[in-house]
């Protein structure tokens, strides 16, 4: 006799959503037994960075804006996490723990070219870009 498939409730789960300036429009956009976490909207409003242990660790993800095309950038075997936008959009800073503490990292949007900027036995964590004035 075939076993009942167990039906997952949503309250079970962890979500990402997007929700407009005036709380309208609140769309979730991942559905995944894993913490989604830290979402961060590009500059130019087509997608967002965040970070999810889907993969079995902390891993920078990024998304189109309506959740479609979910891509893990890192996929490292240490903590990477907390990801923020440079103003062109280009860019994306995030801390990692790959070097044995947390350190600064930046990467094209693509995940291409992962740089420790800080390289120091201490923990760097929450970076933040700001434009220029
Ligand atoms: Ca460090």
């Amino acid at each position: 006799m075939a076993a009942t498939p167990k039906e997952e409730t949503l309250n079970d789960r962890t979500h990402s959503e997007a929700v407009m300036a005036d709380g309208s429009g609140v769309t979730r956009l991942t559905v995944t037994t894993a913490v989604n976490d830290h979402p961060a909207w590009s500059p130019d409003g087509a997608r967002i960075a965040f970070t999810s242990n889907r993969d079995g660790n902390n891993q920078i993800y990024i998304m189109n804006a309506d959740g479609s095309a979910q891509t893990n950038l890192t996929d490292s075997p240490a903590h990477d996490f907390l990801p923020r936008w440079s103003p062109d959009g280009s860019r994306i800073v995030f801390v990692s723990s790959r070097d044995g503490n947390g350190e600064i990292y930046v990467m094209s949007a693509d995940g291409s070219g992962q740089t420790n900027l800080t390289n120091s036995p201490e923990d760097e964590f929450r970076p933040v870009w700001q434009p220029q004035p």
